[in-house]
């Protein structure tokens, strides 16, 4: 079994404790001393850092949620100086502001250590040619697995995603070994590379995909159609971004990097900690972030966590597939939208918000639709008119989402009105 770093993956529980409980010390009294929104935060509780001995002390912190980020956005969260950040990363906020996430120098270099233990744990090694088409810049996706092939010494080949006949040509001329990217491009490219007759030209072995959900079934036809091994791997642009958790060779959940990070799961609704193997939200404290560490972080996922000897070795705990969210957050060809978003566009763009967002996935890719009634004065326009709104609207929803709808203005009064919330999303998809 091949190890990244084999003496914290596979720690003994009490190793890792230890770790954790010393990190986490030193963090709550770095962060009081440096961020004055956690310090309001932490005094509001009546907590001091003289409080934190112990990893169970942990439950006298309060909690942070995107709502916090926002609040703090863009720079209320920095705990180290600007002038020692070396990256931005970022991801959807509920409305118009983007969550924005800071890393120094050793940030970054413990992500990409985290995202080389899942290439590693994925059969990965300094041989192997490591196709990164995650998306590059903002998004984590591209950025992480490609550091994460660098530390290795894989040879990295940073294409991006879309153009998929580049992408085959590569793969193929170039004899691309392990696959990055979103378990829906995967199993689009793998179903091109079936059409084309090229499945013998591929010399793929794994596959790491994530940023989005996907079932056991898609797993094994990306793998029929690939001939490769695929892998999960999980992660939020909050905490760090890919790499928060891999799966290893055993595929029954993912391996958290709990030198870096501290899980718990709690009830969404009550905040109480559930015991382990309980379902519910998940909540991460980044231990070593310097620039931007979030402590007791809402991820909204709601998900399981299982300490259970594992056949690779590795005694990291592990957290089952998430299970869903326990707010409104859609992840569309892995792109988090959220319904408060379009409404922000629809609003500035002059329309009743009314509206309706229909979600589906067809040969796994998702659809996304967005129905908008018009005021009655725009109703009586002309048909062009009506397409160049359309067209517009679309500009405007790709500006704030970073990914298109198909929009369809609709006559006034014509969404079906409910007697209670509004229904606006319809989410077709069987994941
Ligand atoms: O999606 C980071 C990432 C990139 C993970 C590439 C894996 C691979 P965000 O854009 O901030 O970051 O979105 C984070 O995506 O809270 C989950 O809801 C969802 N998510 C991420 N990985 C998985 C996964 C990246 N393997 C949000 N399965 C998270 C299901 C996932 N959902």
């Amino acid at each position: 079994m091949n190890y990244y770093q084999p003496e914290m993956e596979c720690a003994s529980p009490e190793q890792l404790r230890k770790i954790q409980e010393e990190k986490l010390i030193h963090l709550v009294s770095r962060v009081y001393e440096n961020v004055p929104y956690y310090r309001q935060m932490m005094d509001e509780k009546g907590v001091k850092p003289r409080d934190i001995q112990s990893l169970d002390d942990i439950a006298k912190l309060p909690f942070l949620s995107k709502n916090d980020l926002k609040e703090a956005y863009p720079y209320g969260l920095l705990a180290r100086p600007l002038s020692d950040c070396v990256r931005i990363q970022s991801t959807s906020g509920t409305t118009g502001k983007r969550v924005v996430a800071f890393y120094t120098q050793n940030d970054l270099d413990v992500w990409e250590e985290c995202c080389a233990r899942a290439i590693v744990a994925a059969g990965g090694t300094k041989d192997d040619v490591v196709h990164v088409c995650y998306g590059y810049g903002l998004f984590t996706g591209g950025p992480g697995l490609n550091g994460g092939s660098h530390k290795l010494g894989s040879l990295t080949l940073p294409m991006s995603s879309g153009n998929t006949e580049r992408q085959i040509q590569f793969m193929t001329d170039l004899g691309s070994t392990i696959l990055c990217c979103t378990p829906s491009y995967a199993a689009f490219l793998g179903e091109t590379i079936v059409q084309q007759g090229l499945q013998e030209q591929i010399k793929l072995k794994a596959g790491i995909f994530g940023a989005e959900a996907w079932s056991e079934e898609m797993r094994r036809d990306i793998e029929k159609m690939l001939h490769i091994k695929a892998y999960d791997i999980y992660g939020l642009t909050e905490i760090s971004g890919p790499g928060v958790s891999f799966e290893c060779s055993e595929q029954t959940g993912m391996h958290i990097n709990e030198d870096y990070f501290f899980a718990e799961i709690i009830d969404p609704q009550t905040e109480q900690v559930l015991p382990e193997g309980s379902i519910g939200e998940l909540v991460f404290t980044s231990l070593s972030k310097e620039a931007f560490p979030l402590i007791r972080y809402r991820t909204r996922d709601i998900c399981k966590l299982t300490r259970e000897p594992c056949s690779c070795g590795r005694t990291l705990i592990k957290m089952a597939k998430p299970m869903g969210r326990s707010d409104d957050m859609l992840i569309i060809r892995g792109v988090n939208v959220f319904p408060s978003q379009i409404e922000t566009v629809l609003l500035n763009c002059g329309y009743p918000a009314n509206y309706q967002i229909i979600v589906d996935r067809v040969n796994y890719t998702d659809t996304f639709d967005v129905q908008v009634e018009m005021t009655p004065e725009m109703f009586s326009d002309t048909v062009k008119k009506v397409s160049v709104r359309e067209k517009d609207l679309v500009n405007s929803l790709k500006a704030m989402l970073g990914i298109s709808p198909k929009v369809t203005l609709v006559a006034p009064r014509t969404i079906a009105r409910s007697e209670g919330k509004a229904v606006r999303v319809i989410d077709k998809r069987k994941i």
